[in-house]
């Protein structure tokens, strides 16, 4: 019976979770959890990677020991983020997404090309932290020049286990530098933006659909982390993002065009799955993306600044040495009464590491809001913001797209949220059904699975896999109720 390793890098902890398909059914057991603290340095915030890719390695050989049958292991993180390499050698450690270096690269891109015209062109969400800004700011600083290659995290990953050097398209999708899908046009970087941006492309690898097996674990990996030399390397959705929707039931007991998403972790992202973008003035002016899914769908969505706006409050009490329990804040959020005042969660000021109730403060200040100085209010203040936010980007998604949508799936570490999820289903009027918790690591097993033969079908056979697997809750305005 094979096995597959899922290695789901987040913005707090990576995990490693071995997965197997019983009789239609995926089990799932995780193997190890390691902590993922960006590092603030003088000349900014960085990733520790090579934290992470000997955590996530010790975990895969632990793996291997304790399933003597794993196959293959695969990695999805967060997106945008990436290595500068030369000669196979990474030259620094990575920048992290959330670090503001990028803010004159900006400029200078959109002195070159506007942003209604880059839009048309990749069909992204701005964001200042998009791959194409990075590197911009990398080149101004001299050190792109330095580099022969330029690898995402999960690619990076890839190239060390297995020395094959290639850019997965879900992630590729969110560089900014890769032109959106057109049917009949083979994938490839977009070279016009590159010389547009003095951007050199011979930095950029081949790109890789999910599904592609990048080859067998080097044996001296093999060696140093004690894993089978039988273990082969597949590229899945390596966006997390991708590989979570990959896990949401959606069109299961539904139609299919009636249903969205919303993979609710450090951040929230909440769209339709598509066959094609959406690229009109309008989709850029409400701030969605395309971003390339699994099988070719598109991922339509907004970027919401999520749960991270929780997890900077608590990181920011413990710092100024009155430390708060999360779920002990919840319960009391959750017995809060009476009207709560909310914020605009995607202000660009919330984005930086740093004070986040005191930036909280100054926008409620702002708008003549009374600020919160009871932490389970503060929290209540927050999760209610998150939810207006969702229900204001659903109603965009349906205005966008012309659909109309009756259920949204909450998947990913909010579905555990019960306050957030009641309160969205307030928000947004219409059932939310909360589940998968562990979407991104699912998604990323069942492409496993399916590549090496142990399932087969399209996306939504997968995601009837999923939901005989892991029922989910279902959140009414006033109601919560199991199902299955
Ligand atoms: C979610 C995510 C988002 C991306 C953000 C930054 O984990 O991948 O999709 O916009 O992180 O990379």
């Amino acid at each position: 019976m094979s096995s597959f390793a899922a290695v789901d890098l987040g913005a707090t902890s990576g995990r490693v979770v071995v997965g197997t398909v019983v009789d239609g059914s995926l089990r799932m057991e995780p193997v190890a959890r390691f902590e993922n603290t960006p590092v603030r340095l003088p000349d900014g915030w960085h990733t520790d990677v090579l934290a992470l890719y000997a955590a996530a390695l010790a975990g895969v050989g632990r793996a291997s020991r304790e399933v003597p049958d794993l196959e293959s292991l695969a990695v999805d993180s967060w997106a945008v983020d990436h290595g500068l390499l030369r000669g196979g050698r990474l030259l620094g450690n990575p920048y992290h997404y959330r670090d503001d270096r990028t803010a004159a690269a900006v400029e200078d891109v959109h002195a070159r090309i506007g942003a209604a015209e880059l839009f048309s062109r990749n069909g992204l969400q701005h964001q200042p932290f998009n791959t194409v800004f990075q590197l911009v700011a990398s080149a101004r600083v001299g050190d792109l020049a330095l580099a022969d290659r330029v690898l995402l995290l999960p690619d990076l990953f890839g190239f060390w286990t297995t020395g094959h050097e290639v850019a997965e398209i879900t992630n590729a999708s969110t560089t900014g530098l890769l032109p959106v899908a057109r049917p009949g046009r083979a994938d490839d970087w977009d070279r016009e933006l590159l010389a547009t941006l003095d951007l050199p492309g011979s930095v950029l690898p081949e790109l890789v659909a999910p599904g592609t097996s990048l080859g067998a674990v080097r044996d001296d990996v093999a060696t140093e982390f004690g894993i089978s030399g039988a273990v082969t390397v597949t590229a899945v959705g390596s966006h997390d993002t991708a590989s979570a929707v990959v896990a949401v039931p959606l069109g299961v007991g539904e139609g299919a065009g009636d249903a969205a998403y919303l993979s609710c972790g450090t951040w929230s992202l909440i769209g339709a799955e598509l066959d094609s973008p959406v690229l009109s003035e309008e989709a850029r002016c409400a701030e969605f993306t395309n971003e390339r899914g699994v099988d070719g769908r598109t991922r339509f969505l907004k970027n919401v600044m999520g749960l991270w706006l929780v997890s900077e409050t608590l990181r920011t009490w413990a710092k100024q040495g009155r430390p708060a329990d999360l779920n002990t804040l919840l319960e009391q959020a959750a017995a809060v009464e009476g009207p709560v005042p909310v914020f605009d969660v995607n202000d660009p000021r919330l984005l930086a590491p740093g004070d986040m109730p005191a930036r909280i403060a100054e926008l409620l200040g702002e708008q003549g809001d009374p600020v919160p100085t009871d932490p389970a209010l503060l929290v209540r203040c927050i999760l209610q913001s998150l939810a207006r936010a969702y229900a204001s980007a659903l109603h965009d998604v349906d205005r966008l797209t012309g659909r109309r949508t009756r259920t949204l799936h909450l998947v990913g570490g909010g579905a555990r949220n019960t306050l957030l999820c009641r309160l969205t289903a307030e928000a947004v009027g219409i059932d939310v059904v909360a589940g998968p918790v562990e979407a991104t690591a699912i998604g990323n097993l069942l492409v496993q699975a399916r590549t090496h033969g142990l399932l087969s079908g399209d996306l939504e056979a997968l995601r009837r896999v999923v939901a005989r697997s892991f029922p989910p809750r279902v959140h009414r305005a006033g109601a919560t109720t199991n199902r299955g």
